[in-house]
C-alpha cells in the first residue's frame, strides 16, 4: 500500500491507508488515545482504543481505516490503526511542539533549531522562503537570465575590507566571498544576463536584528542597460515573481502565519537620495540613510504612494563601492539604488563602471583585482545588477522582529552551532 500524505487522508474516507510521520501530539483519555501525526504536508489524527505506547516525536508508520469525523482536523481521522515504530526518541523534546506557539526564548529556540524547526509555524516561514526562491528563479529565467554558481573562497574583498572573513588557503591569505559581485560582472561578458542564489559572508561585528555573518544573497547582473533604471525594472519583475510564487506554492503557510502579501506596484515609486534626506528629516550632509530614516521613508511611501516598496536612487558616490557608476549629470551622486521594503533596506544595486580605464582611475592598486579586470580588458557592455537579502525578505513578510527567526541555522557574532 503506497503512502498517503496527512492532508490527503480526508480524500480516502472508507478506505484503508498507510501514513508515516512523527507523533506530533499524544492524548490518552480513559478509553481512547488520540495521536496526531505530522508529516511534510501537515497533520492527521489517529484514534486507538488503548494506550499507544509511542511518545511524542516518535517516528511511526500507521495503517488504518479512514472515517469521517467533524472533530478531527481536516474532517477525517484514521481508526483501527496498526502502528509500526520506525524510531523512538531517546529524550523528550525541549518544548511541546503541538502548542500553537513555542514557549521558549529565541536563544533556546536557536540552540534547539533542528527540533524547533519542526513546529508548524516555524517550518511555515521557510516554506515561504523556498517559494520566494522558486519565484525569483522563474522570473529571471523568463527574462533570459542564466543561473550561475561562483566561488565562495576568493582572493580579494568585494564590498569593503571592513567585514571580510580571512581564511588560510593552503598557506595563502584568502577570504570568504562577501558577494558574487566580481564574478557576476565578469559573467555578463559571457551570458549578458546572470543570476545566482548563494551564501555570502560578512564579518559583522555588530549584534543587530538584521545582520547575519552568513546570509543568502539573490544576485542578478545584466548587460546592455541604459542606466540603473533598467536594473530597477528587472528587480521589480523578480520581486513580483517572488510574491506570485508565494501565493501559489505556499498558500497554507501564508494562511497559517497570517502573512499579508504586499502588492508590487507596476512601477515602484522612487525618490532621489537628496530628497530622501529631506523626507526623512535627516541632516542634508549625511552620506547615507540611517535605519530610522529608512523606516520614515517607508511610512512616507505608504502614505504618499500606497506602496510598501520604495526605491531610493542616487546615493552619494563616496558611500558606494568603487565599481559604482556615477550619475553623469551630477557626478557626486551615483547611478545606484536601494529598495526599501516595510522599513528596511532589502536590496542594493546599480549601474557599474564598464570601461577598463574607469577602473584604473578608481583603483589605487589594480594588482589585486587583475582577475576581475580581465573581463574589462576585453570589452564589457554597460551593465548593472542588484542583490536581495533572502532572510531579510522573509523576516519582513512574516513580520519577524529578528532576522534569526527566518534563518534556519543562523551564524552571528555569538553563534556557530547548530
Ligand atoms: P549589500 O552589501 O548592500 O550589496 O547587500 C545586499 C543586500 O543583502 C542584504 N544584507 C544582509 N542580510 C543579512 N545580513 C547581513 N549582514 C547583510 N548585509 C547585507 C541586504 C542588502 O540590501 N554587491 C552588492 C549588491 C549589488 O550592487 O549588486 C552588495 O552586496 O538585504
Amino acid at each position: 500500500m503506497s503512502r498517503v500524505l496527512a492532508t490527503d487522508v480526508p480524500r480516502h474516507v472508507g478506505a484503508r491507508v498507510r501514513v508515516a510521520g512523527w507523533v506530533h501530539r499524544r492524548r490518552e483519555l480513559k478509553s481512547v488515545t488520540f495521536l496526531v501525526l505530522r508529516d511534510r504536508s501537515g497533520l492527521v489524527q489517529v484514534v486507538l482504543p488503548e494506550p499507544a505506547g509511542v511518545t511524542e516525536e516518535s517516528v511511526v508508520e500507521v495503517e488504518g481505516l479512514v472515517v469521517a469525523s467533524d472533530q478531527a482536523p481536516g474532517g477525517a481521522e484514521i481508526t483501527e490503526p496498526a502502528i509500526t515504530p520506525l524510531s523512538g526518541p531517546v529524550q523528550a523534546p525541549p518544548f511541546d511542539l503541538y502548542r500553537p506557539n513555542l514557549s521558549a526564548t529565541l536563544p533556546t529556540i536557536l540552540d534547539n533549531a533542528p527540533i524547533a524547526l519542526r513546529h508548524p509555524r516555524h517550518r511555515a516561514g521557510f516554506a515561504i522562503t523556498a517559494a520566494s526562491v522558486a519565484g525569483y528563479r522563474a522570473a529571471l529565467d523568463a527574462l533570459g537570465f542564466t543561473e550561475v554558481h561562483t566561488p565562495k573562497i576568493v582572493a580579494t574583498a568585494t564590498e569593503s575590507g571592513a567585514n571580510v572573513f580571512g581564511i588560510d588557503y593552503f598557506g595563502h591569505r584568502a577570504y570568504l566571498a562577501q558577494s558574487p559581485q566580481f564574478f557576476k560582472q565578469s559573467l555578463v561578458g559571457v551570458f549578458e544576463r546572470v543570476y545566482e542564489v548563494g551564501p555570502v559572508f560578512r564579518a559583522e561585528p555588530h549584534d543587530t536584528t538584521r545582520h547575519l555573518a552568513q546570509y543568502t544573497s539573490l544576485d542578478a547582473e545584466l548587460g546592455f542597460i541604459a542606466d540603473h533604471r533598467d536594473v530597477m525594472a528587472v528587480l521589480r519583475e523578480a520581486v513580483a515573481g517572488m510574491v506570485g510564487a508565494i501565493r501559489e506554492r505556499a498558500a497554507e503557510s501564508v494562511a497559517l502565519l497570517g502573512v499579508r502579501l504586499p502588492e508590487v506596484p507596476a512601477e515602484i515609486p522612487a525618490v532621489h537620495f537628496a530628497d530622501a534626506l529631506k523626507v526623512a528629516g535627516a541632516d542634508p550632509d549625511e552620506p547615507d540613510l540611517a535605519p530610522a530614516d529608512e523606516r520614515a521613508l517607508s511610512e512616507w511611501a505608504l502614505r504618499t504612494y500606497d506602496s510598501e516598496f520604495l526605491f531610493v536612487t542616487g546615493y552619494p558616490m563616496r558611500k558606494r563601492p568603487f565599481y559604482t557608476h556615477p550619475d553623469p549629470a551630477r557626478p557626486q551622486y551615483s547611478n545606484s539604488f536601494d529598495l526599501l521594503f516595510r522599513g528596511v533596506e532589502l536590496v542594493t544595486g546599480g549601474q557599474r563602471l564598464h570601461r577598463y580605464d574607469d577602473y584604473l582611475a578608481v583603483l589605487a592598486d589594480p594588482e589585486p583585482y587583475a582577475g576581475y579586470l580581465a573581463a574589462f580588458r576585453h570589452g564589457m557592455p554597460p551593465h548593472g545588477g542588484f542583490a536581495l537579502g533572502l532572510e531579510r525578505w522573509t523576516a519582513r513578510l512574516v513580520n519577524a522582529p529578528n532576522i534569526r527567526q527566518t534563518t534556519l541555522f543562523p551564524r552571528d557574532l555569538h553563534r556557530l552551532s547548530p
